[in-house]
């Protein structure tokens, strides 16, 4: 007889290349769709331009213009224009800026259950809310799964998440999300997928459940899915792609490694505190603090439903003298039907600030608070300085929540506003694909240049791993170190995301303003971490900057999946702490030496870290694949690639 499987086995075994999930660590899996956002995306294009391939070999591949939308210089309109030359020359669609944020969009228009979808972005999981099994990763990655490889991730550990009940008014999908952060951490999902299940499901939309599968991300897990039912097969309706629909869901007897239950009808609108995701209270028990900001939108917030909520919230109020209200409809879709139907109105006549429909604010570009301000956001990440305000304080908290304190002038919880208003949405959406050009016909591609900027510089590569390394800590960081402290963003850095030279000067910026100045005088060294290092975005250009600097390995408590991924692409050693005790005991500036570094990466037995200073001895753990063993080896995955041509 068949084995019963859940949703997760059930696309991993449809889409299996290499790995047996009984029994191996690692898993390779073909991946359907690829998509990449403009921040991340010059990279991944030099990276897939250097690889030599013609025509992208996936079923769809989608390259989105939602970050770097500022154009306060000439860098963001080249990186635009390099990506579009670079798209339609390969077979690759192209969203232009201003069609909007690509998991909105992506979710909208081309999103398919039970499809792997792989983007260069780490809210890529938003896809699971249709039902697919969608991952963030660097961009190498993507670039070659663009090409049709294999992507790598390690067999997970699969969680079921069962909900029961519904959610009372006026609580929202996002106030589920921040419940299972608060139970789980930011760090509860390293090496898991969270598949949702139980009859709570049926209560929530699609959006809603993008809501969800997106902030898991913020758990550090692989990826996040929902079901495919009926209610997804309504809003591929209303998308007018109804034939995109395949039901999927777990046999009756599917087994999981764990379990977390959740009654939706006993939750109430949450907030997650200054600055992490999982700082999770309820609104009520946080009080009505005094706030000064309230942005709307992100991918994980922006749907037409959210945005409706928000509209009828505010209709006839005006936003409170002491705060600044922003709202961005995730995609042209959303922003069309809102200026449609009225609603878009009703948000103007409140007083809102209506952004275009891209990051903007959640990844500083604009909308950075007042000194020492509080901002009430919408948004999935709330790390210190992200806001592009060093000492703001960032709450994260639903649509409801957000729109009620915005008239309020302090946090509210929106249960306290009475009946919730009438919300009815439309059986079909205004569809117009206008702003997604189609590549060119491969016979047409061979004319059409790929077109370079001053400020894309090439991207920096590896060097083969050394027998021993000898070297210094550079810098000693904590536990939970997002990638926004390795490589910060903001408007004043992102646009330079196609130049690491120029970025090299805001690397840890945010831990060690000297850490640059320091690496490059020492010729490069180590870093020591604590736990959950380089948790959050997919950036690979937290470890090429690193790697530019001439950081030559980390050695940290434990790692975060995609930013592990991004060293060992780079050619930079990730090792862990047999003793995660050890960690305590070694300082920042302390001489020390990896011996024999190269034998045990190849052997898989403990280094040896001597600590020169101190004379003490330390063992780190290299539990690496053959795969990335060989690409260690190399100095990285473009060495890797290049010599296995
Ligand atoms: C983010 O939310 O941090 C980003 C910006 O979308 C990143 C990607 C990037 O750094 O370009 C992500 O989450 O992967
Ligand atoms: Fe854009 Fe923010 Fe979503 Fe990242 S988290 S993709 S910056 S909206």
């Amino acid at each position: 007889m068949k084995k019963a499987q859940n949703v997760v086995e059930k696309i991993l075994s449809a889409h299996l290349v290499e790995g047996d999930p009984a029994k191996d660590a690692e898993l390779g899996i073909r991946i359907d769709q690829t998509l990449t956002q403009d921040a991340t995306g010059t990279m991944a294009y030099l990276q897939f331009e250097a690889m030599g391939i013609d025509r992208v070999k996936t079923e769809l591949s989608v390259a989105y213009i939602d970050h770097n939308t500022l154009q306060n210089g000439f860098e963001n309109a080249d990186d635009h224009r390099f990506i579009q030359s670079v798209a339609l020359k390969r077979g690759i669609r192209f969203s232009r800026p201003g069609n909007g944020i690509c998991h909105q969009v992506h979710l909208e228009r081309f999103g398919v259950p039970g499809k792997t979808l792989l983007g260069s972005d780490s809210h890529t999981p938003t896809g699971g809310g249709i039902g697919m099994f969608a991952m963030g990763a660097g961009g190498l990655d993507v670039a070659v799964a663009m090409g049709g490889g294999t992507y790598y991730i390690p067999m997970p550990t699969i969680v079921k998440v069962n909900l029961t009940g519904k959610l009372s008014t006026w609580v929202a999908a996002k106030d589920i999300i921040l419940e299972v952060l608060r139970i789980m951490t930011v760090k509860g999902g390293v090496g898991k997928v969270i598949e949702y299940t139980g009859e709570g499901v049926k209560t929530l939309s699609v959006p809603e459940r993008a809501t969800i599968t997106n902030m898991g991300a913020e758990l550090g897990a692989t990826t996040s899915i929902f079901p495919s039912d009926e209610i997804t097969r309504a809003f591929l309706k209303a998308q007018g792609r109804e034939e995109a629909y395949v039901e999927l869901s777990a046999d009756d007897d599917a087994v999981y490694d764990e379990e977390i239950d959740i009654d939706l009808s006993a939750l109430k609108p949450n907030a997650a505190m200054p600055h992490m995701p999982d700082k999770v209270k309820t609104v009520e028990e946080i009080g009505p603090i005094r706030i000064d900001q309230v942005c709307i939108g992100s991918c994980t917030n922006s749907s037409l439903y959210d945005m409706l909520k928000v509209a009828a919230i505010l209709k006839g109020k005006t936003v409170a003298p002491n705060v600044s209200l922003s709202i961005a409809p995730g995609s042209k879709q959303v922003l069309n039907m809102l200026a449609e139907n009225g609603a878009l109105a009703d948000m103007i006549a409140a007083g809102a600030r209506i952004l275009e429909s891209a990051c903007g604010p959640c990844i500083g570009m604009g909308q950075s608070p007042n000194s020492a301000g509080i901002s009430l956001r919408t948004f999935n990440r709330n790390f210190e300085g992200r806001s592009g305000t060093a000492d703001a304080g960032i709450y994260l908290v639903s649509p409801e929540t957000a729109a009620a304190s915005a008239i309020a002038g302090v946090l509210t919880d929106p249960t306290t506003l009475g009946e919730t208003p009438e919300i009815t949405m439309p059986e079909a959406f205004t569809i117009n694909d206008n702003m997604v050009l189609l590549p060119d016909p491969p016979e047409e591609a061979k004319n059409r240049a790929v077109l370079y900027g001053p400020n894309i510089k090439a991207v920096p590569t590896g060097k083969p791993l050394e027998e021993t390394i000898r070297s210094e800590v550079l810098l000693k960081v904590g536990d939970n170190i997002t990638t926004d402290h390795i490589m910060p963003a903001g408007a004043k850095i992102l646009p330079y995301r196609s130049n690491v030279p120029y970025l090299s000067q805001f690397c840890f910026g945010v831990c060690d303003k000297t850490f640059p100045e320091r690496a490059k005088k020492a010729g490069g060294g180590v870093i020591v971490a604590g736990a959950n290092y380089g948790q959050g975005s997919s950036r690979e250009h937290a470890a090429l900057v690193p790697l530019y600097l001439g950081v030559r390995a980390v050695a940290a408590k434990s790692f975060a999946r995609m930013h592990k991924a991004n060293l060992i692409n780079s050619g930079i050693l990730p090792l862990t702490f047999a003793d995660p005790a050890d960690y305590d005991e070694i300082a920042q500036g302390d001489e020390i030496e990896l011996k024999d570094v190269k034998k045990s990466v190849i052997t898989g037995e403990k280094a040896k870290l001597i600590d020169k200073t101190t004379g003490k001895e330390y063992l780190l753990t290299t539990d690496f694949s053959e795969r990335e063993i060989a690409i260690l080896l190399a100095g990285g995955k473009l060495n890797y690639t290049a010599q296995s041509k």
